[in-house]
């Protein structure tokens, strides 16, 4: 065996004091350049982890018979809040099985297209905000976007996150919420332990939000509606192999876990989006081109319309290589092993695989740094590398909201682009803002209407 290679740090605290609190992002990009074996092993102020980045590796550690997912942090402090949703559920937890079971049908490409109708309701209010202005700070509208989506979609409630300056109580005991949860993670306990203050409005928002969708859950099953949306389904439906219901409390955790799990990600991809279409002027005319064929003029889009979509999709895809909103999935061993036939790995091992090393690795992508959308067309998508490509997750505890979040992003980016003219008349320098996800920061564009009849 060969020993895992191991960035130099300081003793005692390992390489803990040296990974900054903000950049993360940057920080383990820069530590994959120089270790180009891909991987490496840090010590996090005690927590060993070995990161993975070699798409051979990857492939290894994607093995679900030898790698399971664990719930440590941020995972762990998210639980706080999610509790036994599918997100922060435990390996092992009968529950987790039960509710995959029960919301798979719900999350299909086929269930799509009853979603379309609100999906399309939420684009509109974008539209409507956009149309009087010539600057928009774009991640903030996108994060007010993917709210309303999923709000409205999943549960029948009409946040209008654009009709208001400041976010709903709601999503802002969330926000903070998720702020404190990182803070917890980059912590020692016993640091947070003394935090009495934060401690104190943590509960308070957890209790917010809590209290705000049991009230939702008790509002639908007083009324006796049967409506067709996840809350609806996850009310009525029962396991098919357990034949088990989901408790009032755990459906809570559910609806909890997709606000959180189905927000920042699909803003953060947006946001993403629109950052390289300004940075690629010859994609962008593509994008063009392909609304005005597919959506001409005023088209109202339907559910088969952007079906047709061909460029828009791989805008996405390829956002989601150079900037995916999760950066990291979390892995542990189950029984000693050893990786690439030589590192060995203990049993319980945590492993991160990093997915901007992962996707830029020169190992399975050629000019890993250009954002070439045509990667993905067919037959250059089929020679990719099975493993170097994981911006939703792997295996069984992959996203399950990813056909609702690709449907969501291809509606709203075909709108935009067919209604506005955009510009970044300041060439944003990108900078990052990290919390559980990445967005751009401080991401402001300017708008003119390309149709002046509106
Ligand atoms: Mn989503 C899990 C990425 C949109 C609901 N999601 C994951 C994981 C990744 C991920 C990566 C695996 C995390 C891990 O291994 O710890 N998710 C995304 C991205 C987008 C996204 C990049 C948008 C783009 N996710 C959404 C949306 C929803 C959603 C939208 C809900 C409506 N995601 C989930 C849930 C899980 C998950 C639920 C947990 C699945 C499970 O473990 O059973």
């Amino acid at each position: 065996t060969a020993p895992i290679p191991t960035p130099r740090g300081l003793p005692i605290v390992g390489n803990g004091l040296q990974v900054p609190v903000e950049g993360t992002h940057r920080f383990f990009a820069d530590l994959a350049a120089q270790h180009p074996g891909g991987l490496f092993k840090l010590n996090l102020a005690g927590r060993h982890v070995v990161f993975v980045y070699d798409p051979d590796l990857v492939a290894e550690v994607c093995d679900e018979s030898r790698f399971y997912k664990p719930i440590d942090p941020p995972l762990a402090h998210v639980r706080d809040f999610a509790g036994d949703g599918l997100f922060t559920a435990r390996e092992g937890e009968e529950v987790w099985g039960q509710a995959h079971r029960i919301l798979l049908p719900a999350f299909s490409q086929r269930s799509m297209k009853a979603y379309f109708p609100q999906m399309l309701e939420i684009a509109e209010n974008l539209m409507a905000a956009w149309a009087g202005r010539a600057e928009v700070d774009v991640t903030d509208d996108m994060t007010r976007l993917a709210l309303d989506t999923i709000t409205l979609a999943g549960f029948g409630q009409r946040f209008r996150s654009f009709e208001q300056p400041e976010l709903h109580p709601f999503l802002q005991a969330m926000g903070s919420a998720l702020t404190e949860a990182m803070n917890r993670t980059r912590q020692l306990p016993m640091v947070t332990g003394l935090k009495k203050k934060a401690d104190a409005l943590y509960k308070s928002d957890i209790s917010v939000m809590q209290e705000t969708v049991d009230e939702v859950i008790r509002v639908r099953r007083a009324s006796g509606e049967k409506l067709n949306d996840l809350l609806g389904l996850m009310l009525e439906a029962s396991d098919p192999v357990t034949g088990g219901r989901l408790s009032d409390e755990n459906i809570r955790n559910q609806v909890l876990t997709f606000l959180i799990a189905g927000h920042e990600t699909t803003s953060g991809t947006l946001s993403f989006a629109l950052h390289h279409l300004m940075r690629n002027p010859h994609v962008l005319a593509q994008a063009y081109a392909e609304v005005d064929r597919i959506l001409p003029g005023d088209t109202v889009p339907t559910y088969e319309l952007i079906m047709k979509l061909d460029v828009i999709p791989r805008i996405l895809d390829e956002t989601l290589r150079l900037h995916s909103p999760i950066t990291a999935i979390g892995l542990a061993a189950r029984e000693a092993t050893t990786l690439g036939g030589r590192y060995a790995i203990e049993a319980n091992q945590k492993i991160a695989v990093v997915l901007k090393p992962l996707h830029t690795n020169p190992a399975a992508w050629t000019d890993p740094e250009t954002f070439d959308i045509d990667r993905w067309l067919p037959e250059q998508k089929a020679s990719h590398h099975p493993h170097a490509y994981k911006p939703f997750g792997n295996g069984e505890r992959a996203c399950i909201g990813r056909q609702f979040a690709l449907t969501e992003a291809r509606l709203a980016l075909a709108m935009i682009l067919q209604r506005f003219a955009l510009s970044d008349p300041q060439g944003h320098e990108l900078t990052i803002k990290q919390t559980l996800t990445i967005k751009p920061e401080d991401f402001r564009l300017r708008l003119r209407l390309r149709h002046e009849h509106e």
